[in-house]
């Protein structure tokens, strides 16, 4: 990558409008990359434009925001576009249409199921995050500070649940000690990310736990467009229901579901053994080998009972 990292400063560098985007709904990885990476990209003297959807205020904390961009995007006149943990174009929602008219296009991911939408993919699989892939990036070229660090460790704390799951690798580690060194509070962003709840987030795991069931290894979940209101929730009050309901005794699988619109569900499917990107690939979505999503045209009991029936197949056909 390094030799890589040396056209990619060239380009960058020179770049008069950098805009970097990230998928629809960002959870931390997004965010840390999406303002990490602007962050680098003003310290070599280019132009950071962050178009970025609405994210939980547990990021709060990240700093770079200066360079979101919240005007209407047809006016923007793109050089470079850097799309950042996004596993398919479509995924970058309105972004998408400003991706179409830059000059040069990258792609920085991790998704096993990405499918090197740009004229430049780096997109490692085997990484933990976004935010590591873009270490390994820019720590050729730019002066990282405490803020890029800050950004960084918190796009692999969430991706990674704190350096807990498999995806965690020795160079993680290695990744996570040098980012500690810029002096950022490791434990408190930890904190703010992975454990601290909002009010809003709780209502929906009151309800998400009411409507839990199992099936064998399988546990699942849904809300409902009532339910959904009744919490006030938006999709962005929906993280961890998936991860949490997977820490049950005996069970190795977990469904969370919840109606996205009319006649439109949104899937999220977390385990142990068992390849959830396979699964989520043939309802037309994707991500990573024990964690991944997918939009669902129908209804919740319908979608529910067809990912159900997926799923046995599949924990059938590898016993
Ligand atoms: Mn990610």
């Amino acid at each position: 990558m390094e030799t890589f990292s040396t056209e990619i400063y060239e380009i960058w560098s020179k770049g008069k409008n950098v805009v970097i985007s990230a998928h629809t709904n960002p959870d931390g990885d997004a965010v840390g990359a999406a303002l990490g990476l602007a962050m680098a990209v003003a310290e070599i003297g280019a132009k950071p434009i962050v178009l970025i959807g609405k994210y939980s205020e547990k990021f709060d904390f990240i700093k770079g925001t200066e360079y979101i961009y919240n005007d209407d995007y047809d006016k923007i006149e793109p050089d470079v576009f850097i799309a950042v943990d996004c596993g398919d174009k479509h995924r970058l929602g309105d972004a998408e249409k400003v991706f179409d008219r830059a000059k040069t296009t990258f792609n920085i991911d991790h998704h096993i199921s990405n499918d090197n939408f740009a004229d430049n993919n780096i997109v490692v699989g085997t990484a933990s995050s976004s935010c590591e892939v873009v270490y390994e990036i820019i720590k050729n070229f730019c002066v990282i500070d405490k803020n890029i660090a800050e950004a960084l460790y918190t796009g692999i704390v969430t991706d990674t649940f704190g350096f807990k799951y498999n995806s965690t690798s020795k160079k993680t580690m290695e990744i996570g000690g040098i980012l500690i060194d810029f002096g950022i509070n490791h434990s408190a962003v930890q904190d703010r990310v992975l454990y601290e709840r909002t009010p809003v987030e709780v209502e929906v795991f009151k309800n998400a736990l009411n409507n839990l069931k199992t099936d064998g290894e399988i546990a699942y979940t849904t809300l409902n467009a009532e339910e959904l209101e009744s919490c006030k929730a938006t999709s962005k009050d929906l993280d961890g229901i998936a991860e949490y309901i997977l820490n049950i005794q005996g069970i190795s699988i977990s469904v969370f579901i919840y109606e996205k619109g009319h006649n439109l569900c949104k899937l999220s499917l977390r385990s142990k053994k068992t390849d959830v990107n396979k699964i989520a690939s043939d309802f037309g979505g994707g991500g990573h080998l024990f964690a991944a999503g997918a939009d669902f045209e129908g209804n919740i009991a319908m979608t529910l009972s067809v990912v159900l029936d997926k799923i046995k197949k599949e924990l059938n056909s590898n016993e």
